[in-house]
C-alpha cells in the first residue's frame, strides 16, 4: 500500500453539534493522521469554486448555502491508501445507506447535512488539497 494525503472537511452541522473532537479521533482510530488543520467559515466563492462538480444538480444551491452556514474544519490527511480508507470510514453520502461505524452513520442528520467530506480519487484530493494548503 501507499501513502496518500486526502482532505477531510468536517462540516457545519457537525461543528455546530460539538462534534470535532468525535470525528478526529474515528480518524485517528483508522490510522488517519491530520498533517494540516484549519477551522475557518467558507466564502460563497469558495464553496461553489469547491463544489464546482456538482454546479448543475438540482441540490447545488442548498448544498452552498448548508457550506457557508457555519465554520467547518479543513483537514489534510495522511496515511497509507488515505483516500479510500478515509471514504470507508465517513460511510455512504446518505446516512441511512452508511455501513455501521462509519462516521455518517454515526453522525449525519440527512443526505445534505452528512458531516463529513472526503476526497475521492487521487485527482480530487490533489485538486482539493490544492484549494486550502500550500504545498
Ligand atoms: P460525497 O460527499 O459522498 O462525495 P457527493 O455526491 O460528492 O457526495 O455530493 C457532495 C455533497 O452534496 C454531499 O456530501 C451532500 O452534502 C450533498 N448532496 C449530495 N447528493 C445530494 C442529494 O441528493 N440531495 C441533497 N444533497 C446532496
Ligand atoms: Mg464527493
Amino acid at each position: 500500500m501507499a501513502i496518500q494525503q486526502t482532505l477531510a472537511i468536517i462540516k457545519p452541522d457537525a461543528v455546530q453539534r460539538n462534534l470535532i473532537g468525535s470525528i478526529i479521533q474515528l480518524m485517528e482510530a483508522n490510522k488517519l493522521v491530520v498533517k494540516k488543520i484549519i477551522m475557518m467559515n467558507l466564502s460563497v466563492n469558495q464553496a461553489e469554486k469547491f463544489y464546482i462538480i456538482h454546479k448543475d444538480r438540482d441540490f447545488y444551491s442548498k448544498l452552498i448555502e448548508y457550506m457557508t452556514s457555519g465554520q467547518v474544519v479543513v483537514i489534510l490527511l495522511e496515511g497509507d491508501n488515505a483516500i479510500k480508507a478515509y471514504r470507508d470510514l465517513m460511510g455512504s453520502t446518505n446516512p441511512e445507506e452508511a455501513e455501521e461505524k462509519t462516521i455518517r452513520k454515526l453522525y449525519a442528520v440527512n443526505t445534505t447535512y452528512n458531516s463529513v467530506h472526503g476526497s475521492d480519487s487521487p485527482e480530487n484530493a490533489r485538486i482539493e488539497i490544492g484549494l486550502f494548503f500550500k504545498s
